[in-house]
């Protein structure tokens, strides 16, 4: 069974790790958010693709929930003491993974050819795909001004409150190579539980991408980011309460019109009423340990089987 996966942030990196417990790796395709992308200190940096890549690798902080896990942080300690960039923490390990995309970039690579060389790199047997080798970036409209995200999310400590999210670039933006036909040829389409505006919302405000899920053939499932109407860690429960009016499972549907047939939500919000055409499936959501996040993707496996 193809599985094809739109995954961003923590949340979709640590749900891959479940889901790939559970179903051959190579049978996965993985489309990451590009839209927290950023270049500094000189380096182009993919925090998303790199969550998974360090997931999927049994490389990544755990705790963290980003970075590698043994890091070290002298490059950044100099990049201090020089009055550099260090509000955004690039630790000695990563900053050599920046190192190697920021040269295939500069020589001509895109995006999707370094991420493949990662993969290989790494020894992975699933595909991960940026959504779009184009520059798209998410922008946070705030009462104190409109913020690139990193500056927004790491630099202001995502404190300001978010009246609108745009996507610079996704109008122009084509779809990089192989996603549309991933999503056209999947058997099955997951949204792993993350921010649905600042996580899956860059991915599908690629026009190609959102008319490809809208016409598929094969079930879609969303893993709600939510837990009792709460967000486990980031600025997602407060976005919908502001820019969808709430946290129920039928808000977290409503970030998806059209995009998704089955919602997986934590028993901490049910029952809920989801819209017409939208399954619920309850279980619990937190994803712990290994056992938790296999028991999450095997929920996933079971509400497409009961949509399919
Ligand atoms: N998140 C933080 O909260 N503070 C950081 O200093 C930080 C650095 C960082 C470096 C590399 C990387 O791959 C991710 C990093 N993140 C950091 C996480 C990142 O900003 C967000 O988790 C994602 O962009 C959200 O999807």
């Amino acid at each position: 069974m193809k599985i094809t996966v739109l995954s961003g942030g923590v949340g979709g990196a640590r749900f891959l790790r479940g889901l790939l417990a559970v179903v051959p790796p190579a049978d996965v395709t993985i489309i990451g958010n590009v839209a927290d992308d950023l270049e500094i200190l000189g380096l182009r940096v993919s925090p998303d693709l790199d969550s998974v890549l360090y997931a999927l690798a049994g490389l990544s902080d755990e705790e963290r929930g980003w970075g590698r896990a043994d890091e070290t942080w002298n490059a950044l300690a100099t990049v201090s003491e020089l009055s550099g960039d260090a509000w955004f923490k690039l630790g000695d390990r990563d900053i050599g993974l920046h190192l190697v995309r920021t040269q295939m970039l500069s020589e001509g690579s895109t995006l999707t050819e370094a991420t493949a060389r990662l993969v290989a790199a790494y020894g992975l047997e699933s595909e991960l795909l940026p959504a779009t080798d184009d520059p798209v970036r998410t922008f946070l409209q705030t009462p104190a001004g409109t913020f690139p995200f990193q500056t927004w999310f790491v630099e202001r400590g995502h404190r300001d409150e978010v009246d609108a999210v745009h996507y610079a670039g996704a109008p122009d933006a084509a779809p990089a190579l192989g996603v549309v036909e991933a999503i056209d040829n999947a058997d099955l389409i997951v949204i792993t539980p993350s921010n649905p505006y600042v996580s899956i919302g860059p991915i599908l405000a690629v026009a190609p991408i959102r008319e490809a899920l809208a016409r598929r053939n094969a079930p879609c499932v969303a893993v709600s980011p939510l837990i009792g109407g709460q967000a486990v860690k980031g600025p997602a429960d407060r976005m919908l309460t502001r820019l969808a009016g709430g946290t129920t499972p039928a808000h977290v549907v409503g970030c998806y019109p059209g995009l998704i047939d089955a919602l997986v939500y934590d028993e901490a919000d049910a029952p809920a009423e989801l819209p017409a055409g939208v399954h619920g499936v309850v279980t619990r959501t937190l994803m712990t340990d290994a056992d938790a996040r296999r028991r999450l993707a095997q929920a996933v496996l079971d509400a497409a089987a009961a949509v399919a």
